[in-house]
């Protein structure tokens, strides 16, 4: 049995839930208590603080675990980081009053700044050589200007509003993240082919996001024409119709140029285009 911590509630919480839910790993979720089971692997999922799940894993009352890469940094937690997941992106930034005159990183010197990662930031500003008074506060940074506390904040940003709303402005962002998997360094034996069984169907999953599956039928005379217009695309299979003339090509197309490329085969004589999700891809 592995003990796989995930946030209880929060940010990372759902998206962590689909995660495990897409690799087929179910658990019940609907009466959470502080340790649920899955009904068809071999885990146990502990629900816990975010802040807390970096030294759960380090010390091995967790076996691994999801939690931003920005709770590893601060912590300094003695884990190792097995994958990045694409989701929960963020980054630490570095943030003033919206009028002050920013004239580069000596702004902060001798200067204040709110935040809740205060080991990050210490760091970044050790390595730059700046003495600023560092003042850590939990949660509502982003007031610490306006409430008089500090003179500026280093704090996660994502879409950026909140500091837009707070009167402040982004000047230097110090540490990008997102959420990761975590392994403990002393993972036992007998859980090495469980984790690896996790990672496999991660990886499916994850190669999955952000591609469709396209199909269609285009005269054969054209074949070679459709093929460069498919750059991305991963081994078209391509096969012939019964119909004398015409052939049907299967591919795997990323999101981000599917419209263009569908439009192009489409002006070139393409036909019967279907568009399928891709559920999962194992290379
Ligand atoms: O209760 P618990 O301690 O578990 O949760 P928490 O409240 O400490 O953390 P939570 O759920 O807010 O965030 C969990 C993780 O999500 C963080 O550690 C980051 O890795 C990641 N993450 C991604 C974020 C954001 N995006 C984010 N935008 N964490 C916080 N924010 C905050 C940000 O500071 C700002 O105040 O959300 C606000 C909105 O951001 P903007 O820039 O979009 O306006
Ligand atoms: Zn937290």
């Amino acid at each position: 049995m592995i003990r796989f911590a995930v946030q209880s509630k929060g940010r990372l919480n759902e998206e962590s839930l689909k995660l495990l839910k897409d690799s087929g790993i179910d658990v019940d979720d609907t009466k959470r208590k502080f340790i649920g089971k899955a009904s068809d692997f071999p885990l146990e999922l502990l629900y816990l603080r975010d802040d807390d799940i970096p030294g759960v894993v380090a010390g091995g009352s967790a076996d691994i675990g999801i939690v931003g890469f920005n709770e590893i940094a601060e912590s300094g937690a003695d884990v190792n980081v097995v994958r990045r997941l694409g989701f929960g992106k963020c980054r630490l930034s570095l943030a003033i009053p919206k009028n002050a005159d920013y004239n580069g990183l000596e702004w902060f010197e001798g200067r204040s700044i709110a935040t809740s990662y205060p080991s990050i930031l210490r760091r970044f500003l050790q390595g730059k050589g700046i003495s600023s008074s560092v003042r850590e506060i939990r949660g509502s940074v982003e007031i610490a200007p306006a409430a008089g506390i500090a003179d500026s904040i280093f704090d996660i940003v994502s879409s950026g509003g909140t500091l837009v709303s707070n009167g402040l402005k982004e000047v230097e962002s110090v540490l990008e993240s997102e959420a990761v998997l975590i392994c403990r360094k002393d993972l036992p034996e007998d859980l090495k082919p469980v984790l690896d069984s996790i990672l496999f169907r991660f990886d499916a999953v994850q190669e999955s996001r952000g591609k469709k599956n396209v199909l269609m039928n285009i005269p054969t005379g054209r074949l070679s024409e459709a093929m460069s217009l498919l750059p991305s695309m991963r081994s078209p299979t391509v096969m012939p119709l019964a119909i004398e003339g015409w052939s049907s090509i299967h591919t795997v197309v990323d999101d981000s140029t599917l419209w263009e490329t569908v439009e192009r085969l489409k002006r070139i004589g393409a036909e019967g285009i279907l568009i399928l999700n891709v559920d999962k891809v194992i290379d």
